[in-house]
């Protein structure tokens, strides 16, 4: 499908989903072993000096950049190459998904019942989205990249997808299981058009914009659109469904012709 090789981090587009915890130290040691220079642009609060643009810890081939900062703020995050021709850099493969989930406060306790443990609403979603936590293992999970592929080099789009694979999960739609609800961490990277979006059919989700926040910025939506490097958090179950596959795609119909159309299968 690439008439010519992507860039790609460790060898994979979008490169690998970095997820820490908010607060957490975080030191990425980058390696540039392609011919040009590149950067690792976090999406996130910083230091100016770990910004990774041109001129700022940019690596040029054979060398190594280090980056370190602490974690912040919780959300659904993106990384890039920074480097110019930045339209370039990022169309052609660098770029991932960067999730810093919440650090949930200690557990509050009642006061009349000292042993039951009682978390408000934004606690209890904060306690969800914690990788690995009791209440985060119900959750069926995925990152799902926008993305597209110029491969004729004539600054449009010959494919869309979401994380590379056009028409793939309409041939094989993803497994979810019914009784379970599903979790979207969503971020468009696609260049050379304004917009891309996700519509979910025959159901509603709940939208938080950028993931930072523990309440829903958008509720009960079936279509959600953004711009690129925007991002969030999709919630939604097919508890009350029945079993069967159920398409989601984008709303533009060129996108859906030339890949960006997949689905659930969901089962009982
Ligand atoms: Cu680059």
């Amino acid at each position: 499908m690439f008439p010519t090789p992507p860039w790609t981090y460790n060898g994979r587009v979008p490169g690998p989903t970095i997820r820490v915890t908010e607060g957490d130290r975080v030191r990425i040691h980058f390696s540039n072993q392609g011919t040009h220079p590149h950067t690792i642009h976090f999406h996130g609060i910083h230091s100016v000096r770990q910004d990774g643009i041109p001129g700022m810890l940019e690596a040029f081939p054979g060398q190594e950049v280090v980056y370190e900062f602490d974690a912040k703020p919780f959300g659904c995050h993106l990384y890039h190459c920074h480097s110019a021709p930045f339209k370039r850099h990022l169309h052609k493969g660098l770029y991932g998904a960067f999730i810093i989930d919440p650090r949930p406060k200690r557990s509050p306790k009642s006061k009349r019942y000292p042993k039951r443990k009682q978390y408000s609403d934004e606690e209890k979603v904060a306690r969800s989205r914690l990788l690995g936590s009791p209440e985060n293992t119900q959750w069926q999970e995925f990152v799902m990249v926008m993305n597209a592929f110029d491969t004729n080099f004539d600054e449009e789009n010959e494919f869309y997808a979401i994380n590379t694979a056009p028409h793939e999960f309409m041939k094989r739609p993803i497994r979810v299981e019914r009784d379970r609800p599903v979790r979207i961490y969503l971020i468009n990277v696609t260049e050379f058009d304004l917009i891309n979006s996700l519509h979910l059919h025959a159901n509603f989700f709940n939208y938080y914009d950028q993931g930072t926040t523990l309440t829903p910025t958008l509720r009960t939506v079936d279509t959600v659109m953004l711009c690129q490097g925007q991002r969030g958090i999709l919630e939604f179950s097919y508890q009350k469904h029945e079993p069967g596959v159920y398409m989601f795609h984008a709303h533009q119909s060129e996108f859906v012709e030339l890949g960006w159309m997949s689905a659930f299968e969901v089962v009982a």
